[in-house]
């Protein structure tokens, strides 16, 4: 194997000759952002490939979801799960909304919708579900609880472009969904983000807000704020996505070959992606057992990093003890031990389009080694 790191992270770039093309379009046309046309084709590709009626694209997922939050009137306090990228919370917080933590079901570490319920009061205004590596959340339970409260619900969907809910593609569910197209992402615009709703009214407010709620020359009819996508970053989204196909069958096989290099690893569970739902396949999630294992996740990621290899604790720990809401919230620990449980036992590890099939089984081999070394 060579030398070469190997990171959870690495960008999926399309075909640049295409990327050169887009961008030297642009260049011809003299617009490089406002509503251009690049973005305005990414945006009715995008809602095609969904099958949702509404795409807003957006200059990042952390700016998607404060607008999303903004648009949606949530205030006061809203149901999230702490097992999830800080954005998600800081978001709520950056709006003056204060983020209640719920807990994760223990089978798929997603929100659990008891926990949910056991969190909703008369300052609840909604809630935001995280499909957590692009594994839908409990959609149906939450939308029950929606329904049964008339709170708004809506969906961080930044891990699940590519993803799906049974036969419907995710960015269709809640009263919108948020995604990110970061450079991380399975599918990126280098940064971005964007709002996927079937909600008429709601694309059209937001498309106000995001562009300083000018409703046309010289005429501001809602507070705005500048969340616009630049055609740039438009034309690496669809240089991108006529790669993705292509991007997503390259994770399977990785997630195929982690499967079969970690199965006979004592204390190691790799995710489980059910056939029953799509997914893009992007993360590779395991779980140490320490007693079976040998050694404890952090000692696994610090041998990972020896070899060059970069593991991420995606996510820990949980939101809630991180700043702000550590300080703010300190009893709300006792209330999550499926997240805190969780958080301490997971590692993120490589994949992507950079990543091949040799360098998914040299980091199995790697974690085969610490296991054997410990008995
Ligand atoms: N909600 C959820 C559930 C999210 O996961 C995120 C973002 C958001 C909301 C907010 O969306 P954005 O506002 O970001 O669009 C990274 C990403 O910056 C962030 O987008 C992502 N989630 C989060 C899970 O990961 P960091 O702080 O871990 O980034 P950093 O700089 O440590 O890089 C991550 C890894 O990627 C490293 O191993 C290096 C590698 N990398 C990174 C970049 C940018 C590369 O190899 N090449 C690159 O160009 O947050």
């Amino acid at each position: 194997m060579s030398d070469k790191p190997l990171f959870v992270g690495r960008p999926n770039i399309g075909d640049k000759a295409d990327f050169d093309r887009h961008v030297d379009a642009m260049f011809d046309k003299h617009w490089l952002t406002n509503d251009g046309e690049l973005v305005r084709e990414l945006e009715s590709t995008l809602a095609d490939y969904l099958g949702v009626s509404h795409c807003i694209a957006l200059c990042n997922g952390t700016v998607a979801l404060e607008l999303a939050i903004k648009a949606l009137e949530m205030h006061t306090e809203v149901i999230v799960p702490s097992m999830t990228f800080i954005a998600t919370a800081h978001a709520l917080q950056w709006q003056g909304v204060k983020p209640v933590f719920a807990d994760i079901d223990r089978d798929n570490y997603n929100l659990c919708p008891r926990s949910v319920e056991s969190m909703i009061t008369e300052k609840t205004t909604g809630i935001i579900g995280v499909h957590l590596y692009g594994r839908p959340c409990n959609i149906k339970a939450l939308e029950a609880l929606a329904h049964k409260y008339s709170l708004k619900l809506a969906f961080d969907a930044a891990h699940a472009f590519g993803s799906a809910y049974g036969d419907a593609m995710l960015g269709r569910f809640g009263d919108c969904e948020v995604f990110s197209f970061h450079a991380t992402k399975v599918f990126n615009t280098f940064e971005g983000g964007a709002i996927t709703t079937n909600d008429s009214q709601l694309a059209e407010k937001l498309r106000l807000m995001r562009n300083f709620g000018f409703a046309e020359e010289d005429r501001v009819i809602h507070l705005g704020i500048n969340g616009k996508m630049a055609e740039i970053n438009a034309a690496m989204g669809l240089t991108n996505l006529n790669s993705l196909e292509n991007f997503i069958a390259h994770n399977k096989r990785n997630y195929q070959a982690y499967k079969k290099g970690l199965n006979s690893v004592n204390g190691i569970r790799l995710i489980e992606y059910k056939e029953a739902h799509a997914n893009n396949f992007h993360y590779i999630i395991i779980e140490i057992e320490e007693e079976q294992f040998g050694h404890s996740r952090d000692k696994l990621k610090a041998h990972l990093q020896t070899h060059k290899v970069h593991a991420r604790r995606y996510f820990y720990p949980g939101c809630h003890l991180m700043e702000p809401y550590k300080s703010m919230m300190p009893e709300v620990d006792q209330r999550l031990p499926h997240t805190n449980a969780f958080s301490k036992r997971m590692l993120a590890l490589p994949n992507g389009s950079q990543l091949d099939i040799e360098a998914v089984a040299w980091i199995c081999s790697l974690i085969k080694d610490l296991n054997e070394a410990a008995k």
